[in-house]
């Protein structure tokens, strides 16, 4: 049985005669996937332009404080990632639905310096990774702009912020042990101790190496230092000309060569007007600028790599797709993120490359033909931007 991409009816392979149940896909109700959306939190200082950002990532127009007092209310969104990859196969197979890969965005109320407490916020805990959102742009009202030190304060909030976390449960254990010894406390006591000196030397979490056993033992502070964070700047409209050159003009070289952390530039405003074009229009307005490309494209796809994700695509006359997997992950885990009935009855994996199909112009005879088609077992790590077709068996 194949699933995952719908081959022309005369390419169909000889595995048909295995006794196997037709599975529909995407029939109502059917799906249970059991891979989450991964999530990305817009935090920063109030009026840095989290929410203009969010817009552009998710393609909302929630209002901007521009327009209205800053109000705590919450926004959620999906963001697609834009791949040309996609686009290419779409094009080649001209297929009913082409999905793009994608990710959740929540945006917040800004933090106010100083006031961490809202970062106890259920959104901001439950995310996969946080994207930093710095104003460098001219704010008479906020002051002059130091990406710098926004940078540094922020990371100082969410340090603290996780040290209160740890002392507090300290605090318990040490009570708890007290009163009835446990070795599974006396464990989670041992390792948040060596946990606290790294936050009082100011040490991200992200940037502490832990085994497999110590980043499971801790998963569940959701420690908000322990995130991959995307520093994003916000630059002024007339600085957007400056933007690969945004960690020496603000100082930010060191940053960028930290653990889990990634340095990046938009202008917002300039994005918002790029976004309001398209074709040629936009084209035109985006070579004005020296841009290849609009710079969300960039933000978005170094939110995807922020998130761990690589992507795998499945083609066919139905549905062209790039699916969301954590680089590493095997091929039937793979499977299963396309559908859990295919991960429970994975015979393998058909796959071959993105520049191999297109070099043949998505004949997959062709690729048959050429032995460029593999066939992989259920431990095969996929690899980004290849194409797969998974064959499975579950009996009725
Ligand atoms: N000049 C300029 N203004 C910007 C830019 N990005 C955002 N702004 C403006 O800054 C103001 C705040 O933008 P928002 O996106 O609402 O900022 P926010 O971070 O969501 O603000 P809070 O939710 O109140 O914390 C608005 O007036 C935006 O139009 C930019 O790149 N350049
Ligand atoms: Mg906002």
């Amino acid at each position: 049985m194949a699933a995952g991409f719908a081959p022309h009816s005369t390419e169909t392979s000889s595995e048909s005669a295995a006794p196997v149940a037709s599975i529909l896909l995407r029939v109502p109700g059917s799906l249970t996937r059991h891979n989450h959306p991964m999530k990305i939190g817009l935090i920063g200082l109030p009026r840095s332009g989290k929410t203009t950002l969010f817009n552009l990532l998710t393609g909302a127009s929630v209002p901007t404080a521009r327009y209205e007092a800053t109000r705590p209310e919450l926004h959620t969104g999906v963001a697609r990632v834009p791949d040309p990859r996609v686009d290419r196969l779409s094009a080649l197979f001209t297929p009913k639905k082409t999905t793009h890969a994608s990710f959740e965005v929540v945006d917040l109320a800004g933090l106010a310096r100083g006031e961490r407490a809202s970062l106890e916020t259920k959104e901001f805990r439950s995310a996969d990774a946080l994207l930093h959102v710095v104003r460098a742009f001219e704010d008479p009202t906020l002051g002059a702009a130091d990406p710098r030190r926004d940078v540094a304060d922020l990371e100082t909030e969410l340090i603290l912020a996780d040290l209160e976390v740890i002392e507090r449960r300290l605090e318990r254990l040490e009570a708890s042990i007290r009163k009835r010894r446990t070795d599974a406390e006396v464990a989670e006591q041992a390792l948040l101790r060596n946990l606290r000196p790294q936050l009082e030397a100011e040490h991200p979490l992200r940037a502490v190496e832990l085994t497999a056993d110590e980043t499971k033992a801790i998963r569940g502070f959701t420690f908000l230092s322990q995130k991959p964070i995307l520093h994003c700047v916000n630059l002024d409209e007339k600085a957007v000309a400056d933007g690969p050159r945004v960690l020496e003009r603000f100082g930010l070289d060191g940053v960028a060569g930290r653990p889990r952390t990634c340095v990046g530039w938009v202008s917002a405003v300039i994005e918002m007007e790029v976004a309001q074009l398209a074709g040629e229009e936009q084209q035109a307005f985006l070579a004005d600028l020296g841009l290849a490309e609009p710079a969300i494209h960039r933000v978005l796809s170094d939110c995807y790599a922020l998130l761990g994700l690589v992507s795998f695509f499945t083609v066919g006359e139905d549905e062209v797709r790039a699916w969301p997997i954590p680089g590493g992950t095997r091929a039937q885990d793979a499977a299963g993120v396309v559908h859990s009935d295919i991960a429970r009855g994975f015979i393998r994996a058909e796959v071959t490359g993105y520049d191999e199909l297109v070099a043949v112009k998505g004949s997959w005879a062709d690729i048959r033909a050429r032995g460029q088609l593999r066939l992989e077992g259920k431990d095969y790590v996929v690899q980004d931007g290849e194409i797969c077709h998974f064959r499975f068996n579950v009996a009725k």
